[in-house]
């Protein structure tokens, strides 16, 4: 990427890190998209208020300890989950600066059962967005990161706001999806079908500064993240990889693995695009009646799209994530994600254990 020199300094890069003098502005890095790839400025002014919300809830849940704002609302999600207060206080952020945009028509929130209309006549190239606040906020308790997750689809013709259904559309119509990641810094990390770059939040200068142009994911791993403790309810294709790969090097990959499980999806996944891995929460007998445990519209699908700009694979295991069509906003489905060649084995596992028959794994 070249910036033209109106938005100089030139990102000099060693390998895909933007050198420590050449931090362009999320602004600066947007309207270069704009100039390049015709990014309409709408999306520039929304994905720049997304990222305002997610400074906010960032300082949010910093402060959260002072404000009695770590702990439950209360309340339960559509889902069935107790809601924390900062769930709460993340959803009223997004929903409030992605009002600012009069091309938003429709908000999918995992902590509103119902799609928020925004506009009563949607029409073509109209914004819907979808969002989880704050994906892991189990982890608030005990001071571990959580994140955010969203996505953006422009709509291809005119949708009836009186229809939640209207909003049910495939992961392949993204056209911009993203996270954020409060941790000890905070992350922004996009993509807008051009590729998937990071941003961190600058605290003396208050924005969010490229670090990261060109994620990309390595094909080969030796490194997954499942929560190993379901062992016992996985089906076999999934229990079959596990075990190879506890198995080490006497075993049949020749080779050890390492295992992380942060209980926030969006940090196992920013782990992975910065270094490779394999992301898996499989549907499994406790599951089953679900589809699964993570949810399609908001976190499936706009984490299928940053893996697939960044050279990875996100399948169910039996088919590709954002083919997907969406049946219900809450709906589940199983995940898989990550580097190519480890998540094409596993979908190799999946075909050998409905077909009966070895597959060479050479194919
Ligand atoms: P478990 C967080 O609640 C979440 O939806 C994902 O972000 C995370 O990967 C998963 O659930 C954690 O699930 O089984 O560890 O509670």
């Amino acid at each position: 990427m070249t910036l033209p020199m109106a938005y100089a300094p030139r990102p000099t890069f060693q390998g895909n890190r933007a050198m420590p003098h050449t931090h362009p502005t999320l602004r600066q890095f947007l309207l270069n998209e704009y100039r390049t790839h015709g990014t309409e400025k709408d999306l520039v002014f929304l994905l720049e208020d997304i990222a305002t919300a997610c400074r906010v809830i960032s300082s949010r849940i910093r402060n959260g300890s002072f404000e009695g704002e770590l702990g439950s609302a209360g309340s339960t999600n559509i889902q069935g989950e107790t809601q924390k207060q900062l769930d709460v206080i993340a959803n009223d952020e997004f929903e409030s600066h992605c009002r600012n945009c009069s091309r938003v028509a429709a908000l999918v929130s995992e902590e509103v059962e119902e799609v928020t209309w925004l506009k009563q006549r949607p029409v073509a190239g109209d914004y819907v967005v979808y969002f989880d606040p704050l994906d892991g906020s189990s982890n608030l308790d005990v001071n571990l990161s959580v994140g955010s997750i969203f996505s953006i689809v422009q709509l291809a013709e005119a949708i009836d706001a009186t229809d939640d259904r209207s909003v049910l559309l495939p992961g392949s119509e993204q056209i911009c999806a993203g996270y954020a990641v409060y941790g000890p810094a905070t992350s922004f990390v996009i993509t807008t079908g051009y590729g998937v770059h990071g941003f961190t939040n600058h605290l003396g200068h208050g924005e969010f500064r490229l670090v990261s142009h060109g994620m990309t994911i390595p094909e080969e791993t030796e490194e997954f993240a499942i929560n190993a403790s379901r062992h016992t309810r996985w089906d076999p294709p999934i229990r079959r990889y596990f075990d190879e790969c506890v198995a080490g090097s006497n075993g049949p990959r020749g080779k050890s693995f390492n295992m992380r499980w942060t209980a926030s999806m969006v940090l196992d996944i920013h782990r992975i695009l910065t270094r490779g891995g394999v992301f898996l929460y499989p549907v499994d007998s406790a599951n089953r009646a679900q589809g699964g445990k993570l949810r399609l519209l908001y976190e499936a699908n706009p984490m299928a799209m940053l893996i697939e700009q960044a050279g990875g694979r996100a399948t169910t295991g039996r088919e590709r994530i954002l083919e997907i069509q969406p049946e219900s906003s809450h709906e589940r489905v199983p995940v898989i994600f990550g580097s190519k060649a480890e998540v094409e084995r596993i979908e190799c596992y999946f075909r050998e254990d409905a077909s009966g028959q070895a597959e060479d794994p050479a194919t």
